[in-house]
């Protein structure tokens, strides 16, 4: 007889309505309740286990015990992933098609695109001299910016438009109802004009630089030396995009944080890298943005002596384990000081997923993400002034993606 005992399961049909309600917190809170990092709930009329915690993202991270076929919901594929793209992939498809991306992520690209952040910041500024803007909004038009310059998206194309529809993408990626709709009518737009693109690419009648990703994507073949189909590779250069765009989210917490921790903000007037690196993890780390991830049983086995049966939908919660105060002493308060001595363990701080990079899920833009966030971080403090008016900088536990109410606003913005 096996020795194994049953995960703690909610009672009652169904929790979608308790996961709307709470949200970011929703398998936190469970945990406690329970007293189990590992648990059985019903989400969307399917059996889903939850995990949280350092030890259960490292069982996660298995890629002999977990799959990502068709684990993503699908009307998530129909707005924020797209459809056929590498976070459904698995094995030797998935790690071909996740070093197309990787290939994409070297120092000199990184470096660009940091040049270009610093760039793009500058001319909102001078844009916007003594004038006030809303952070939030600023920062997705120079993201934009950013990330079309650097994919190498002819410059002609109508830059405003892309704002909305790539910003549509994760902002109403969870979204029900006409959002939902509006978001799978701004795929569609972005997926077609980039498929035309690609096909102008590969026919010669458009010349973009070749060290970027528009054309590598474009002449990338797959493990059977075959071109990939259009709509696949403008559904992986949206994986670029959008996500670029989508670092506005940290950006708005980033300007919060300086606002809110001033005595967190003195050490980073040094231009000491460490100090920018600590503060924007520390912003990653505390603030809400990717709620949880998901993958499905690869096989029954039994882990910690609970049974997970083959085909379960889980789900890892991301935001939860940055909190988990086994972890992280005082989890709710902002300390960017903690970074200096953390281990740099792949699953314990799981902002943008966990694991490796190459052959596991972890997010490709990671790094990125963190360049673009520090030349942002230290543009605000050490290059322009500004003045913060009074407003509302709460952030609701249960929007997905969470941003803060008034969306920053700053006025008489200077450069020092
Ligand atoms: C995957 C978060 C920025 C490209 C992921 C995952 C998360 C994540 C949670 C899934 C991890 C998993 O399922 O195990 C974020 C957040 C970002 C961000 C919060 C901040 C805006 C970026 C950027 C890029 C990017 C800037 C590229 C330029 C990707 C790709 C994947 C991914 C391609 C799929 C990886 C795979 O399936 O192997 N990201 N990401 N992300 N991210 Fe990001
Ligand atoms: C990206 O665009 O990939 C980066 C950030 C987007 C965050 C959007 C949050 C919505 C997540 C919904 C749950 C996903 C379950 C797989």
């Amino acid at each position: 007889m096996a020795d194994y005992q049953d995960m703690p399961q909610e009672k009652s049909l169904d929790h979608t309505i308790a996961l709307l309600k709470e949200g970011y917190e929703f398998i936190y809170h469970r945990k406690d309740k329970y007293d189990s990092r590992v648990f059985k709930t019903r989400i969307l009329g399917e059996v889903t286990n939850c995990m949280i915690g350092k030890k259960e993202a490292q069982l996660f991270y298995d890629n002999n015990r977990f799959s990502r076929k068709d684990a993503a919901p699908s009307r998530i594929q129909k707005t924020l992933f797209g459809q056929n793209g590498v976070q459904g992939l698995d094995g030797a498809k998935h790690h071909h098609r996740k070093a197309m991306f990787m290939s994409v992520m070297t120092r000199e690209l990184l470096d660009e695109v940091k040049e270009l952040t610093e760039l793009e910041w500058d001319r909102a500024i001078t844009r916007h001299q003594e004038e006030e803007f809303i952070v939030y909004e600023e920062a997705k038009r120079v993201l934009t910016s950013v990330a079309m310059r650097w994919v190498s998206i002819p410059a002609q194309e109508a830059e405003n438009e892309w704002v909305n529809e790539l910003s549509d993408l994760f902002e109403d990626a969870s979204a029900i109802g006409p959002k939902h709709w509006k978001a799978r009518m701004s795929r569609s737009k972005a997926e077609d004009w980039l498929e035309q693109l690609v096909l102008d690419i590969r026919s010669g009648k458009k010349q973009v630089d070749q060290n970027r990703p528009l054309y590598q994507f474009s002449t990338h073949r797959d493990l059977s030396g075959q071109l990939l189909e259009p709509a696949i590779v403008a559904v992986e250069l949206l994986n670029l995009l959008r996500p670029i765009v989508a670092i506005s989210v940290y950006v708005a917490f980033t300007v919060i944080a300086v606002e809110q921790f001033p005595q967190e903000v003195e050490h980073l007037r040094q231009k000491d890298d460490k100090r920018l690196q600590y503060f924007i993890q520390e912003v990653r780390r505390f603030y809400p943005f990717f709620p949880f991830t998901v993958a499905r049983v690869k096989e029954d086995f039994e882990w910690n002596g609970f049974m997970f049966e083959k085909g379960t939908l889980t789900l890892l919660d991301l935001y939860g384990t940055n909190h988990d105060p086994d972890n992280w002493e005082q989890p709710d308060h902002f300390r960017p000081g903690r970074f200096e001595k953390w281990e740099g363990s792949p699953f314990d701080f799981i902002p943008q997923g966990g694991g490796e990079f190459d052959i596991g899920h972890r997010c490709a833009g990671e790094w990125m993400t963190i360049d673009i966030l520090k030349v942002t971080l230290d543009f605000f403090v050490n290059r322009i002034s500004y003045e913060v008016p009074n407003q509302d900088f709460t952030y609701s536990m249960n929007e997905i993606p969470s941003l803060p109410e008034s969306k920053v606003k700053i006025k008489n913005i200077r450069k020092k």
